[in-house]
């Protein structure tokens, strides 16, 4: 639902920006996904598995160590990871695919499922990107034109 009324607003943001400002965002979107998959790709093994996912999973939970990751544990650490601080609380509700308010092994799984597109059982990097570029545009232009709403 989110990503739904995301892309609505995207489309009317679009209609408002010069073309120019549209893309210097792409731009944008495009160099931090590419810097987010090298990130995300912690076994090095050329594609986003569920081994990294649970890494990074780990990564994030740390207060408590509780197997959930809280909107506060996720918020804190994405923002000092990247700069893409903007979109974490949109990312979050994104990563809380059953809306339980924390995010666990179950919403991963969902949200694996999710970004395979092609069903095949592997993150590819084209799938990764793709799927994030979609996401974060929606997000970043959400979060432009309301402050604080993402
Ligand atoms: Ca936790
Ligand atoms: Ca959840
Ligand atoms: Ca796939």
């Amino acid at each position: 639902m989110l990503l739904f009324v995301s892309v609505l607003l995207v489309a009317s943001a679009f209609g408002q920006s010069t073309n120019n400002e549209v893309h210097q965002i792409q731009q944008k979107i495009h160099h931090e996904v590419t810097q987010l998959y090298h990130g995300a790709d912690v076994n090095q093994n050329g594609e986003f598995d569920k081994g990294d996912m649970h890494s990074l999973f780990t990564k994030y939970d740390l207060n408590p160590k509780d197997g959930t990751v809280t909107k506060n544990e996720f918020v804190s650490s994405f923002a000092a990871a990247n700069n893409l601080g903007g979109v974490a609380s949109g990312l979050f509700l994104e990563l809380d695919m059953d809306k339980s308010g924390g995010i666990t092994d179950h919403d991963l799984n969902l949200f694996f499922a999710k970004i395979d597109t092609d069903d095949n059982g592997h993150v590819s990097k084209h799938e990764f990107v793709n799927y994030f570029n979609q996401l974060f545009t929606a997000l970043l232009i959400l979060s432009l034109n309301h402050p604080g709403a993402a």
